[in-house]
């Protein structure tokens, strides 16, 4: 669990209350869904046993989706739930994974679900590609072929079956000349920059394999193809070095207009190279379809429109965390947890228009509750609302409470500011105005 001080107001990386790992995003029906791993805390090595998912409309508010497939998934697997990739295809959603398996050995197995947000379950019961490889990374061309391309230290692809669960011919590995992916010096075994962690897509009929470059510290580089298997063209640093952790892993999408880059550091408090977070960047891509360089920011990215606070919002949508931790709701979806004195959410953005009159939130608590502060722009700004939350016989035992609210109009960042006693106060699992 990451604990971060009042005092930060960035908004990278987008998940503050886990070490998150290895992002691939997907955009389906108007949001970009974000896969990623999960660095458990205080890790030494990659402790990872689960993948996680969250979303947003917005690319600040991300609402945290829990862990929808994890290695008990698939039951040949026992260890290093390390770096996929989600597909939609044909009304399913298709997340291929490596995993170590039990015998030892690494094979990349495949998740399947209805759901962009799971739950997931094993597509075949057993590993889809056996050959001691990882990080796969999976594209569906206009003529309808996908291609999972993966690989550490070579790199493969194989051409999947339109059933997204098997493929045609046996896994092809890509030439890795330094024509194709640059020039490493130092080490005879790697003579060019491709080192794992490959993202493969197309844009404007250029092919990209963007890849971590280098070991160790990993850079960020990519290569382009006129085709969907090469020739590749060595196209140089897309993110520098940097960043506290010594991996680092990219997914690109484009989204309502702009063009994102998902990667991971150590920026959070405890955060490195096993205990990684995820951040976004936005960029233009050059006239020419090269990608310009990119530096981490703690910043992030502008709001994509605001969000509403008259619809219900879950607690766990969330643009930066403070002291809160988030679970599986009784009544569905996650709540937010573990709730001390200080803690707060912020939802950055919020739309109140002409005027809130009062606030609306679920609530559970198995000791006696707390105070819900209502802030714009800080956790001290303007409170424009409080309500009181009493206990309700259990941490998910559910219950109603409102307020009124005065004084919030326009658009402001709202805090959520949890106060009361000591100990862990309620947990929470949804929020609404009314105006
Ligand atoms: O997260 C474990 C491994 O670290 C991934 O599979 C690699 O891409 C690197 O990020």
């Amino acid at each position: 669990m990451a604990f971060l001080p009042a005092a930060a107001q960035a908004d990278n990386p987008i998940v503050q209350h886990i070490y998150t790992a290895d992002p691939a995003p997907l955009v389906y029906n108007g949001r970009v869904y974000l896969y990623t791993g999960h660095d458990e805390d205080n890790s030494t090595t990659f402790r990872m046993r689960e993948w996680r998912v969250s979303s947003s409309s917005d690319m600040v508010n991300w609402t945290d989706h829990g862990s929808p497939m994890s290695l008990a998934t698939f039951s040949w697997a026992g260890a290093d739930a390390w770096a996929g990739q989600a597909v939609y295809r044909n009304g399913k959603f298709y997340w291929y994974v490596p995993v170590r398996m039990t015998n030892g050995s690494q094979a990349i197995g495949v998740g399947v679900s209805d759901s962009p947000t799971g739950p997931f379950r094993d597509a075949i019961g057993g590993p889809l590609i056996q050959n001691a490889e990882i990080d796969p990374t999976v594209f569906i061309d206009d003529d309808g072929q996908a291609y999972l391309y993966y690989g550490n230290p070579r790199l493969w692809y194989v051409r999947l079956n339109a059933d997204m669960t098997s493929y045609s011919g046996s896994p092809t590995q890509i030439p890795l000349t330094t024509a194709g992916f640059g020039t490493r010096t130092g080490d005879a075994n790697r003579p060019t920059q491709y080192e794992e962690g490959p993202w493969f897509y197309k844009r404007n009929g250029l092919y990209y394999m963007v890849f971590a470059a280098k070991c160790c510290s990993e850079f960020i580089a990519y290569s382009t193809s006129p085709g969907p298997t090469g020739p590749w063209t060595y196209r140089g640093t897309i993110m520098p070095t940097q960043g506290s952790s010594f991996t680092n892993h990219a997914g690109l999408v484009d989204f309502n207009g702009g063009s994102y880059f998902f990667y991971h550091n150590g920026a959070l408090p405890g955060g490195g190279g096993y205990t990684r977070s995820v951040a976004v960047e936005k960029f233009s891509y050059n006239a020419d379809g090269t990608i310009p360089t990119i530096n981490m920011t703690t910043a992030g990215v502008p709001q994509v429109g605001t969000l509403n606070p008259y619809v219900r919002q879950e607690a766990e949508t969330i643009a930066w965390g403070s002291g809160i931790e988030t679970e599986p709701s009784s009544e569905g979806g996650m709540n937010i947890g573990w709730i001390e004195n200080g803690d707060y959410t912020k939802v950055k953005g919020v739309a109140f228009g002409t005027g809130a009159r009062s606030f609306t939130a679920r609530v559970a608590s198995g000791t006696s509750g707390g105070r819900i502060e209502l802030h714009l722009d800080s956790t001290t700004g303007p409170t424009v609302g409080t309500c009181t939350v009493s206990g309700t016989g259990g941490w998910q035992s559910w219950s109603t409470v409102s307020c009124p609210v005065t004084g919030a109009t326009g658009t402001h960042d709202l805090y959520l500011r949890f106060a009361g006693g000591s100990g862990y106060l309620f947990n929470m699992n949804w929020w609404q105005f009314t105006s």
